[in-house]
Order: C-alpha cells, then sequence, then structure tokens
C-alpha cells in the first residue's frame, strides 16, 4: 500500500498519554509517512509525552497550553525554524469542570461555561489563526467532537454547548481558510476509554448503550478514528471542507433502536 501522507509534516495536539485519541492518530499519521510535531500541556505531561514521542519517532515534542498566548506564538516560531510548511494540524483537546459533567446542566456557572468553550471551543479559532500562516501549501486542520453537540447525552452538559460551538466554527473556518487551500473538518468519534471519559459516570453504561444499538452492532475504535484523520489530512480528503465526519459504527443514525 502506498503511505497516504509522506512528504507532509504533521502538528498533532493533544496526547496525554497512550490511551488519547491523538496517540492513535499520531501514530496512524507516522504509519502513512508523515513527519511528526506533537504538543503537550505543560510541564506535568512533558516526560509521558516525551516517552510517547520517542516510539513514533516524531521530530519535535513542545509545550503548547492553547489557553496560553504567549505558548502559541512560541510553538509557532519554534515550528518555523524546524519545517518549511506544516501540512496538517489535529486539534484533539476538550476541557470542562468535572462538576459540571455531573451536576443537572441548569446549574452550570458563568466560570464553568467560560472555561470549557475557552478550551474546547475558542482554542480551534486561536490555532487556526496561529498556524494557517505556516500551511502555505494549503492543508487541513482536524478538530474531535461528540454526539453530544447536536443530542442531548446524560451528564455532557456544557460540553455539549462547547462542541456545538466547536462544529460552528468548523464552518466558519473552512469559509475564510478556503482560499487558502486549507480544509477544516471535525470527526464525531463515538464513546472510547480514554483519560476524558474513563472517569465519567455511568460511562461502561453508554458504551455498552451504543454497542446494543449501533448499526455495526460494536464500540468505536480509536484506530478507526486515526484512519479516518489520515483521509482527512490526505489528498484522498481534498474535496472535503466544513464537514462533521461520524467516525461512531453508526449510532447517529439511529431513531429507535431495539
Ligand atoms: P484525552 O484526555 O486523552 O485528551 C484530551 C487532551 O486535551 C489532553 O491531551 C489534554 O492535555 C488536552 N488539553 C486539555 N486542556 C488543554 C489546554 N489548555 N491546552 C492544551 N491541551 C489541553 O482524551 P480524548 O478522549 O483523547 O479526547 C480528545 C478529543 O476527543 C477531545 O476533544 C474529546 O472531546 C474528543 N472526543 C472524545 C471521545 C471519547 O469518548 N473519548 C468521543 C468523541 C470526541
Ligand atoms: C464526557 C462527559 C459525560 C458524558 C460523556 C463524556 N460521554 C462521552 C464523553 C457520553 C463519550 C467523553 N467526551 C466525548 C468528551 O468530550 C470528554 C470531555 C471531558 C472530560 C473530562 C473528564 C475529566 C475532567 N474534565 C473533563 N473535561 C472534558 O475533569
Amino acid at each position: 500500500m502506498p503511505e497516504l501522507l509522506s512528504g507532509k509534516t504533521a502538528l498533532v495536539l493533544g496526547v496525554a498519554n497512550k490511551w488519547s485519541i491523538a496517540y492513535s492518530i499520531a501514530s496512524a499519521f507516522v504509519r502513512e509517512g508523515a513527519s511528526l510535531v506533537l504538543t503537550y500541556q505543560g510541564e506535568r505531561q512533558r516526560e509521558t509525552v516525551e516517552e510517547l514521542a520517542a516510539d513514533l519517532k516524531a521530530t519535535r515534542v513542545l509545550n503548547c497550553d492553547v489557553t496560553k498566548p504567549d505558548e502559541l506564538e512560541q510553538l509557532v516560531s519554534e515550528l518555523k525554524q524546524l519545517s518549511p510548511t506544516i501540512d496538517a494540524v489535529v486539534h484533539s483537546i476538550a476541557f470542562a469542570n468535572k462538576d459540571d459533567l455531573s451536576r443537572p446542566f441548569v446549574e452550570t456557572s458563568r466560570d464553568g461555561y467560560l472555561l470549557a468553550q475557552e478550551v474546547s471551543a475558542y482554542s480551534l479559532i486561536s490555532v487556526a489563526r496561529a498556524l494557517s500562516p505556516l500551511m502555505t501549501a494549503g492543508g487541513s486542520l482536524t478538530t474531535l467532537t461528540y454526539l453530544g453537540s447536536t443530542r442531548v447525552v446524560q451528564n455532557y452538559n456544557v460540553m455539549g454547548v462547547a462542541k456545538a460551538a466547536l462544529e460552528a466554527s468548523v464552518r466558519y473556518l473552512a469559509s475564510d481558510l478556503g482560499s487558502s487551500k486549507i480544509r477544516v473538518n471535525a470527526i464525531s468519534a463515538g464513546p472510547i476509554k480514554t483519560a476524558s471519559s474513563r472517569g465519567i459516570k455511568d460511562f461502561s453504561k453508554v458504551l455498552d448503550a451504543v454497542a446494543a444499538v449501533a448499526p455495526l452492532r460494536r464500540n468505536t475504535d480509536p484506530a478507526e478514528v486515526a484512519d479516518a484523520a489520515v483521509f482527512l489530512a490526505s489528498d484522498l480528503g481534498r474535496g472535503v471542507t466544513g464537514n462533521v465526519l461520524f467516525v461512531d459504527s453508526g449510532f447517529q443514525i439511529v431513531g429507535i433502536g431495539l
């Protein structure tokens, strides 16, 4: 099989550990011949991400907390020295206060709302603004979203509202950046066990409920999300922008599943 990303440089934001969806994506990108740059969120993650990056033979590992404009600027200046162009960017970042993912949605505080929006939605806009000038040969920006943006999913709450804003941002960014040949898309993944889902109340029940009714009658494997990300980053995805691509065993089409 020919490599789909050879000659391309990819930046992947959001690897925290080997269960991260971003890690599966990074490893599929390397399999397809991309040269890889990873970022981590602060000193606490550095060692783990550096070890994973070494396994993947990533060319560089850089610090970047997306809520800190100076760190994004620093990232851009280091990338400029590293590679003449960036061809693919993956944004796999979300955060909300844990309390806001278990209490009734109506109790969401202003601070909790703004935090979820800043980290999970606004950061896509700041990443696009910072990195698009480096994507001089055109390219692809892909983010991760979840069905809770358009449907009520128990406990997803403030994250659902942030994902709605993220998906709308994908469309506006796709419109702005299309003339620079930069495509912007989201992958809506089915529930996957990661650090961001493990602690969630009743998450195992969610996994079982999805597998029981999804057309494919199983849960989503992060490798399937990663292969869709390869498609979007590759030339095979050249006509696709402003889209939300569901990689969820088909769960989102189900009305009543028996
Ligand atoms: P994860 O915890 O491995 O990844 C979340 C990442 O966000 C971490 O690497 C964390 O460091 C990063 N992050 C949080 N705040 C940040 C900040 N201020 N600056 C930089 N990075 C920051 O969990 P995951 O499940 O791999 O989540 C990745 C993405 O996939 C998220 O957008 C999530 O909403 C989405 N998603 C997850 C699932 C699922 O079931 N796990 C399903 C659909 C979509
Ligand atoms: C998260 C909460 C509630 C229900 C959920 C999830 N379902 C799924 C997720 C059904 C699939 C995972 N997901 C799609 C996310 O986007 C998770 C985001 C997240 C998770 C945490 C947990 C730990 C924490 N803050 C978080 N912020 C965002 O402190």
